[in-house]
């Protein structure tokens, strides 16, 4: 029977709710996601998001946006001081709109591309048109793979200088290279190959959406100063802002790439956002050098905490990582897709991944050789090395000693009670998931 509309109303609530009741016992492990401060949830509720303010501070299309300019101004400032950066533009929506901006500001359609592969760690808004990414399939862009060293989870230099000598030798180079990745254990060449790029009039865009918030930090390479044109980022990974996007660049791009942005890849651009984006640049600024170091050793101490117990962690000659994320090959104990969901069941939330050698062993998305992992969230909640012993610990209950999940999953429950604030934050009274009702 149809039910009445006051129904499906209740149960919308009742699902938010219950998610964040859940999230309050959850050890929160993807990469991409963190959980912003109250501060911020506050701005994200507030009537910014309403209203419209298309095109520049000072040059809107709408009226009612003297506030609204003001803010935005304040989080061009803060954003240039916290990247060093000349010009900065902070309407994309999101990190997929900023990359298809920079593919408006630097290329035509059917120019080439070098990228990394999606098994290498590529983003789908690099992806070639055959498999419907971004690049190609809404820019028209031809996109190659950069060559990667398996050994160094990073970019091979060499190959790479060879293939754009390769491709200058057939009268084709590439228009932009697009450093960056969805996995990115290691800061990537960019000092290396900027000449090589240069030299054949290529533009490099860096897609920092996973270390933004470390290199705001200063615990990662700054693409602007080691050669990149552009850098392109989502603001809620590394970074603890809401889910929003922006771009990095020299005065000399400002005007193709405000175009590029508006009116190419956006008309309005969520002001809520953009004001919690502000607030989480000032909470950077104070808290950020702090926060970003203990994510860092938080994802080192992960990584050999799980290596001990008997986990083929990558890159374990370098230590790792150096960033927020390990990436783990789980092929000796079953599917990155079976364990992911095995894991979900202890509510131990992390992804499935491909490894970079997956495809051609012949696995794929579904049931990938790997899991990622990353320690923003876990790390914002005050989370420190003892703590990642212990997570350490659950995993491998459920990955090799295939204890049950729900027995897990108690024992996750008592760890995760003294772990509800958001920390590196000026204000915390609210919980970090507490549910929030105004009606
Ligand atoms: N590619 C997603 C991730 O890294 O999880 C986010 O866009």
């Amino acid at each position: 029977m149809m039910k009445k509309p006051r129904e499906f109303y209740d149960k919308v609530f009742e699902l938010l709710k219950t998610h964040q009741l859940w999230f309050q016992r959850t050890i929160p492990l993807v990469a991409s996601e963190n959980v912003p401060s109250p501060a911020v949830r506050e701005a994200l509720i507030s009537d910014f998001g309403n209203r419209y303010a298309e095109g520049w501070p000072g040059e809107r299309v709408y009226a009612g946006c003297k506030y609204i300019d003001q803010v935005e101004l304040l989080c061009i400032d803060l954003t240039k001081k916290l990247f060093n950066a000349e010009f900065a533009d902070v309407r994309p929506v999101s990190g997929v709109t900023a990359n298809l901006a920079m593919y408006t500001a630097f290329t035509e359609p059917n120019d080439r591309m070098l990228a990394l592969s999606i098994p290498c760690g590529g983003h789908i808004s690099m992806g070639k048109k055959r498999f419907s990414g971004t690049a190609g399939s809404v820019h028209g862009l031809r996109v190659e793979y950069f060559p990667y060293d398996y050994d160094e989870l990073n970019i091979d230099v060499d190959a790479t200088k060879k293939l754009v000598k390769d491709m200058k030798g057939e009268n084709d180079p590439p228009r932009l290279a697009m450093f960056g990745s969805s996995v990115f254990p290691f800061p990537h060449p960019v000092k290396d190959l900027a000449e090589t790029f240069h030299d054949v009039d290529a533009k490099i865009n860096y897609d920092a959406a996973h270390v933004a918030g470390l290199i705001a930090g200063g615990k990662f390479q700054n693409p602007l100063r080691e050669g990149a044109d552009s850098v392109t980022l989502s603001t809620h990974k590394t970074l603890p802002g809401p889910q929003h996007g922006a771009i990095l660049s020299w005065d000399r791009y400002a005007d193709q790439i405000k175009k590029g942005v508006f009116p190419g890849i956006s008309s309005n651009h969520h002001l809520h956002a953009l004001a919690g984006f502000a607030v989480a640049m000032c909470e950077m600024l104070e808290f950020g050098e702090k926060y970003t170091e203990q994510i860092i050793r938080n994802a080192r101490s992960l990584g050999q905490a799980l290596f001990e117990r008997g986990f083929k962690v990558l890159a374990e000659k370098k230590n790792f990582t150096e960033s927020h994320v390990i990436l783990v090959d789980i092929t000796e104990f079953g599917h990155g897709g079976e364990l992911e969901k095995e894991l979900e069941k202890a509510s131990i939330i992390l992804n499935r991944n491909l490894l970079p050698w997956d495809i051609k062993q012949g696995r794929h998305y579904w049931n990938p050789g790997g899991i990622r992992i990353g320690t923003p969230e876990v790390t914002r909640l005050g989370m420190g090395k003892s703590e990642m012993e212990q997570i350490a610990e659950f995993i491998k209950r459920i990955v090799i000693d295939k204890e049950s999940p729900e027995k897990v999953e108690e024992d996750v429950q008592s760890f995760r009670k003294e772990f509800q604030k958001v920390h590196y934050c000026f204000e915390n009274s609210t919980q970090a998931y507490e549910y929030m009702k105004l009606r």
